[in-house]
């Protein structure tokens, strides 16, 4: 049984996108601080050494808060560092050898954009998955079709009675985080567990202040509901 995890503020970093002087992990801390509930450390040109060193900084900051650590494709890198869970894109690891080269009750993810890439997630079940791109975005270079709130409603739909988790990934900020929530919902009649965010985050001069207004609205939505 995988650790059971609140995706409410799902943090993706992107050291790339920091302001000039602003350091990775005081950023990290603080975006915590406001209310990031996991984390998911993505790093697309570091080394292997690179990439663990920078896991086990991250992972001591989130160990500090209790917040999950989840490694973004690499299964080596999760292994080592004693993360979470492991996040793969449909053109990474297959979901049976991370299983199978993962300790027992490591979250899996997967990226999913079309019904059939939610249909696979299904019949392996992995644990949760990231249904996007929800909007545009410069972080990524999209090799997908935006699928709108529309396309995160009918994923949605798809999942429903499975009782995988599901996050919306792609451009979304504090200002169209309620129409991607309530959009979603009244399209699926199933609510989002929460929202993956990278830019909004960490681009901001205050990522503790981004991280309180994206939690504000999520809180309020589950409320809600
Ligand atoms: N996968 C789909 S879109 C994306 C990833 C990693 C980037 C999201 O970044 P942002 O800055 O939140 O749009
Ligand atoms: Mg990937």
């Amino acid at each position: 049984m995988a650790k059971d995890i609140d995706y409410s503020v799902y943090l993706v970093t992107g050291r790339d996108l920091l302001p000039p002087g602003k350091d990775y992990l005081e950023s990290l801390e603080e975006s915590i601080q406001g209310g990031v509930t996991v984390v998911q450390v993505r790093e697309k040109d570091a080394d292997t050494g690179e990439f663990i060193k920078i896991a086990t900084e991250s992972k001591r900051i989130c160990d500090k808060y209790n917040v999950p650590l989840i490694i973004n494709d690499r299964v080596d890198v999760a292994l080592a560092v004693g993360a979470d869970g492991v996040h793969v894109g449909q053109d990474d690891m297959e979901i049976t050898l991370a299983r199978k080269l993962l300790h027992a009750g490591t979250v899996l993810g997967l990226s999913c954009n079309t019904a059939e890439h939610v249909a696979e997630a299904v019949k392996l079940g992995v644990d949760y998955v990231g249904i996007g791109a929800v909007w545009g975005t410069k972080t990524k270079n999209l090799t997908n079709p935006i699928i709108g709130v529309r396309g995160v409603g009918e994923r949605l739909k798809e999942l429903d009675g499975t009782g995988i988790k599901a996050i919306a990934i792609g451009g979304i900020k504090s200002s169209n985080l309620w129409r991607t929530l309530h959009g979603s919902i009244s399209v699926s009649g199933r609510a989002l567990d929460g929202v993956a965010v990278v830019s909004d985050i960490v681009a901001s001069r205050s990522p503790k202040e981004a991280a309180t207004a994206l939690s504000n609205i999520v809180r309020a939505f589950k409320d809600d509901q």
